[in-house]
């Protein structure tokens, strides 16, 4: 059995790590733009002003901004048949708080969907992709304040309206979950409690996190709402990152710790946003983390009103988990984990499992029994550029092969898969490090870590293989 005929192929990027232009066409400052570089070894730095002699790796990212034209154009050219992108919120209202929106950063975006249509490519756009004003980090300490659901319902109204006839799938916060963990406070909730500095240890206010994230709960929800107000046809998902974890021995205190992980991390958020209300296990989270939230009776009724259409979901690498604290330890995307004997890592050491893809898509969907599409997969790598121009990266192409696979094994385990978007499709700005040398693309930028270069792109060899696998929809994997 393979995927089915209408499968989205196509590949993923976020505002905030592509289109760079950070102070053009009215844009205000977000979050992201005030991240500086880090690398593998040494965190980004969180800071309220730039400041000098810092270097700030998402003020440029890779133009997009700039080369919409020439990127939408390869994509089209590898056989795209969805692009998955995020709109800036400060593009459309600079600070979050204005009554009007900024008319030339709607047009953008009317540029960006209008070349995607002259290509025949569907546009998946995510609302809010660790990009917000940071003005409302300044005034509201972000999420935490529950004035942030009407200034984001706001947001989406407008961008629903302008381009209703032009976007039919949308995705309201990604990985919403990231603020199950202390990294997600600046990154996802846009909260910065006094003297975080290091982006890798942040204050952490588990109050203020878990309220904000069920603000960001009632907002998704007025979302869905609003959205099928205005086009019935929208077709409204959440993101979540899944963050798989395997019991590292058969002891039952690995296997509960399992469990609890993933109800914790795996489940919380896709529970409220699929089901409509909190799962059986949220108070005793709430009270592990010294939670009291605050949920009023109209809140409850729209969780359950705004239900999400489909589910989406990144997916990087897997981990183990035990009951003892002595096991050695290995990163991964956004939770690090106890290190699996049987797996080889990336040169960021996030353990590759395509084994383990399939097994969760299985999960996902016996669980919640709609559609689901993985809109986040690929491997950050070092790139080399050989003198001719050519840059050979068979290490990604045998990474996608294996989780192609996987999808199709699952898909013929009667999992209803959608589509495929292949993360960073050009190469992008990375989230944790802010380096350009971690590269996921099927297209090279000609860029380095500090946005030297001439953002020439360049076919990788991946590049001609996924233009083989979208043609033969998946069957031809060689
Ligand atoms: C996800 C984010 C992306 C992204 C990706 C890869 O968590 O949604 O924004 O960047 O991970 O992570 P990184 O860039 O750290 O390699």
């Amino acid at each position: 059995m393979g995927f089915r005929k209408d499968f989205l192929w196509g590949g993923a990027t976020a505002a905030n790590q592509f289109e760079g232009g950070y102070r053009e066409g009215g844009k205000g400052p977000s979050c992201a733009d005030m991240l500086t570089n880090g690398t593998g070894s040494s965190p980004r730095q969180i800071t309220r002003t730039w400041e000098e002699g810092m270097y700030y790796p998402n003020h440029t990212a890779s133009d997009f901004f700039h080369h919409y034209k020439e990127d939408i154009a390869l994509m089209a050219e590898m056989g795209f048949q969805v692009y998955r992108m995020s709109i800036a919120w400060t593009r459309i209202y600079p600070t979050g708080v204005e009554e009007e929106p900024n008319e030339e950063g709607l047009k953008f975006y009317d540029a960006v969907f209008d070349e995607l249509k002259a290509h025949g490519i569907e546009p998946l756009v995510t609302i809010s992709h660790y990009e917000m004003p940071f003005y409302l980090t300044e005034h509201y300490n972000g999420w935490a304040s529950r004035e942030l659901i009407d200034l984001y319902v706001k947001f989406c109204g407008t961008i629903f309206r302008r381009y209703k006839d032009k976007v039919k799938y949308w995705l309201t916060f990604n990985e919403i979950n990231c603020g199950t963990l202390p990294l997600g406070n600046f990154m996802s909730l846009g909260i910065l409690n006094e003297g975080t500095r290091s982006f890798l240890n942040q204050v952490d206010i588990p109050q203020l996190r878990y309220q904000g994230m069920h603000h960001q709960f009632v907002a998704s929800a007025k979302a869905v709402k609003l959205g099928h107000e205005i086009n019935p046809d929208f077709q409204i998902g959440c993101m979540i990152a899944l963050m798989p974890t395997y019991p590292l021995t058969c002891h039952p205190r690995d296997m509960l710790k399992f469990q609890q992980q993933w109800q914790d991390i795996n489940y919380y958020c896709g529970d409220v946003m699929v089901r409509g209300e909190y799962p059986h296990y949220a108070p005793r989270l709430w009270d592990e983390q010294g939670v009291k939230l605050t949920v009023t009776e109209e809140d409850r009724k729209i969780l359950k009103e705004g239900t999400i259409d489909f589910y989406s979901l990144s997916y990087y690498q897997t981990n183990c988990v035990s009951h003892k604290d002595n096991e050695s330890m290995i990163g991964g995307n956004l939770l690090a984990g106890v290190k699996n004997p049987y797996l080889e890592a990336s040169d960021w050491g996030w353990q590759i499992d395509p084994d383990g893809l399939r097994y969760t898509l299985n999960e996902l969907y016996g669980r919640y029994q709609i559609p689901l599409m993985v809109v986040e997969n690929g491997l950050g790598a070092y790139d080399k550029v050989e003198e001719d121009g050519s840059i050979h990266d068979d290490y990604r192409i045998a990474y996608l092969r294996a989780h192609i696979q996987a999808m199709k094994e699952a898909v013929g385990d009667g999992v209803d898969l959608l589509g495929y978007t292949p993360w960073g499709c050009i190469d992008i700005v990375s989230a944790s490090t802010g380096e350009m040398k971690k590269r996921y693309g099927f297209i090279y930028v000609d860029s380095d870590d500090f946005g030297n270069g001439s953002f020439r792109r360049s076919r990788k060899d991946s590049f001609y293989w996924y233009q083989k696998v979208i043609r033969s929809n998946g069957e031809d994997l060689g």
